[in-house]
């Protein structure tokens, strides 16, 4: 379906044909790029909220900037969407975050507009900070470096790194605060009230009007009057209120709030803040999904990235199915929790910023006193829970499996040096798909099983899962326990409501077979099981493990195996260097099993973004994939 732009829009080509536009043209042009935005998300899917609420302040920088000489760097990048329109990117929009389309999010490599590569939160101001740096490094005096980050991120404590730094730097940064009040859930924390709290303050704005209104009168006067408003604006500052502002304490001056919506006003902010060397925050207050109705007054949620959509009723697009489905694995999650929860008083639950994507709002609601949101704090949220276990509680900790890459030294410091019984759940481990390169969870059995008192498991399905969790909340003196199961649905249509202790440690028999054996881990062990339904057919038989933990292995099953069977095949939707794969491989090769291996698994590659089935076919670990490797095999005779 071919999606037109707007007449002004469709003449923007590159931030060039922004510059000479008037101020009413400056609003058309927000107006056609936010009706864009909309008509493409909503057949497309993508997020949305975000990106609509960043138009105005997207057109206001690209007009007042020389970007791409002038550097802008977006916090997470899903708001970027608009910056993407208008940099070159407006007639492929379409193909954002598909299959060798677009990237969700900026990336070097696509655009010189884009910066700096990014996807997960809060690196903005440490990224822009350096590039600031190397441009007072190479004297490059003109040279702005702006970083524009959400009040969400801005939780994150990289963010504070990085204005801690800024705030001794003489660096030409310019900080903007996109303050909605929102993460993808509504924000939380001291922050969050501190700047609702600015925001509102009539005394406060007065003052800050005032000075402002003198700054832009004598700006005209050029740079020496301007020093000295300057100079009088921080002693009022410094003597009426920002001793006591957060911002100013750490030594960044502040400007704002302003209304964010207002493209004009923020051309005429921003080009007075050019002016003004050094590190600098500007505080703008954006409604996310301003401009769509559905969006903008209902649940903003579930605007952040709703999928395809009405775009005149605003309905948002549901698959109906004939057959009852099976629920996602974060439902599982989320609903087995409180069931455990409601028998076990010492379990807690903690998420880092994702309530509605890991499913712990449903314990938040039913207990809040025992479930955190913490805010976009991974490290913070593994030793909250390092702390808890200290006391004898229970915490289950919910991180999505790329985020908690943040969080590694807390998992091994805080957490497996000290013994510590803390439970990590990670959701969308494995490929993650449209959210690409940043999201795959492609790391985490690597990186967790070489780390001494860890348990690292996988379950296929969702018996599993709820059988891993009751088992995790049993009593134990120590290690932490890592399940990581995928995005996405399990496999049955309903689970046993029973629990079942699992044996630490122990896999399971699948299938018995002849001469080659699949191993597998979680989820994708449901591909091998069509993988030999396909070879079946061809009266191929391989045997089938699920080995549900990468560590502790089954030595005592892999032993049997290795003594039946010659050729093994492993697979797993993670990273094959490192991985469940190697662990294997290391087990037969420390106990003189002369058995060949062949391993199924992520590359060593950046894998990109496409649906999670197009990207479980690239790398091979689809069902016609593990047949195919089966059949290889077959074929190959061992040598010694
Ligand atoms: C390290 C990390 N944790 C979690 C996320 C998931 N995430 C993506 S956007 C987002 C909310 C960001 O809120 P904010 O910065 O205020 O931007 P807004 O969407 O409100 O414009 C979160 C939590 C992430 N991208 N990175």
């Amino acid at each position: 379906m071919l999606i037109k732009p707007g007449e002004l829009l469709s003449k923007i080509d590159s931030p060039r044909d922004l510059k000479g536009l008037e101020a009413e043209q400056l609003v058309k042009l927000s107006e056609e790029l936010r009706q864009y935005i909309i008509d493409i998300v909503s057949v497309y899917g993508g997020h949305f909220g975000a990106s609509l609420g960043v138009v105005e302040l997207t057109v206001a920088l690209h007009h007042v900037f020389n970007t791409p000489y002038d550097q802008l760097v977006w916090d997470v990048g899903h708001q970027a969407y608009g910056h993407k329109i208008l940099t070159g990117r407006r007639d492929n929009f379409h193909t954002i975050r598909s299959y060798k389309g677009l990237s969700g999010f900026p990336k070097r490599a696509e655009s010189e507009y884009d910066s700096f590569g990014v996807g997960h939160s809060s690196t903005s101001i440490s990224a822009a900070l350096g590039m600031a740096m190397a441009s007072s490094y190479k004297n490059e005096e003109d040279r702005h470096n702006i970083a524009v980050i959400g009040d969400g991120a801005m939780t994150g404590g990289l963010a504070f790194e990085g204005m801690n730094h800024a705030g001794v730097s003489k660096s030409n940064l310019l900080i903007i605060l996109n303050d909605n009040c929102m993460s993808i859930d509504p924000n939380v924390g001291a922050l969050k009230d501190y700047l609702t709290d600015i925001t509102t303050s009539h005394t406060y704005n007065k003052v800050k009007d005032d000075i402002w209104q003198l700054l832009g009168k004598l700006s005209s006067f050029g740079t020496s009057a301007r020093d000295i408003v300057s100079k009088i604006e921080h002693g009022i500052k410094s003597f009426l209120l920002d001793s006591s502002n957060y911002f100013e304490s750490l030594n960044l001056r502040y400007f704002g709030p302003v209304d964010g919506h207002d493209v004009n006003h923020l051309v005429h902010v921003l080009n007075d803040l050019k002016d003004i060397k050094g590190p600098k925050l500007l505080h703008v207050i954006t409604t996310k999904g301003k401009g769509y109705a559905p969006a903008e007054n209902g649940n903003k949620t579930k605007w952040h990235a709703p999928g395809t959509f009405d775009k005149v009723t605003g309905e948002i697009h549901t698959k109906t199915y004939d057959q009852p489905q099976p629920p996602k694995y974060q439902d599982v999650f989320g609903n087995t929790l409180v069931e455990l929860a409601e028998k076990n008083d010492k379990i807690m639950g903690i998420t880092p910023a994702m309530p509605s994507g890991s499913s712990l709002n449903i314990m938040m609601e039913k207990m809040p006193e025992r479930a955190f949101d913490v805010g976009i704090a991974e490290q913070h949220a593994v030793t909250v829970s390092a702390g808890m276990a200290t006391q004898g509680l229970v915490p289950f900790c919910n991180i999505y499996s790329s985020f908690m890459q943040r969080a590694y030294d807390q998992v091994i410091h805080d957490v497996c040096i000290q013994d510590l019984p803390v439970n990590f759940c990670l959701d969308r481990a494995g490929i993650a798909g449209e959210d690409g390169a940043t999201h795959h969870g492609a790391y985490d059995v690597a990186y967790m099983r070489c780390i001494p008192n860890m348990i690292v498991s996988a379950p296929m399905n969702e018996s599993e899962l709820r059988n891993l969790m009751y088992t995790a909340q049993l009593p134990r003196s120590g290690k932490a326990f890592t399940i990581r199961y995928p995005r996405g649905q399990g496999v049955m249509p309903q689970w046993k409501t029973d629990f079942e202790e699992i044996e630490i440690g122990k896999g399971r028999l699948i299938k018995e077979g002849d001469e080659i054996a699949i191993l597998t881990l979680g989820h994708i062990g449901n591909d091998a099981v069509k993988a030999c339904e396909i070879l079946r057919k061809e009266g191929i038989n391989p045997a089938h493990y699920d080995m549900r933990f990468a560590k502790p292995l089954d030595t005592e099953l892999l032993q049997r195996i290795a003594r039946t069977y010659k050729k093994i095949i492993t697979v797993e939707d993670g990273c094959i260097q490192g991985g469940f794969g190697s662990a294997i491989l290391e087990f037969f090769a420390d106990h003189n099993y002369f058995v060949q291996v062949v391993r199924l698994g992520i590359p060593d590659d950046i894998i990109e973004h496409g649906k999670q089935a197009e990207l479980h076919e690239e790398c091979n670990f689809h069902p016609e994939g593990i047949a195919d490797a089966v059949r290889k095999l077959t074929s190959v005779t061992f040598e010694k």
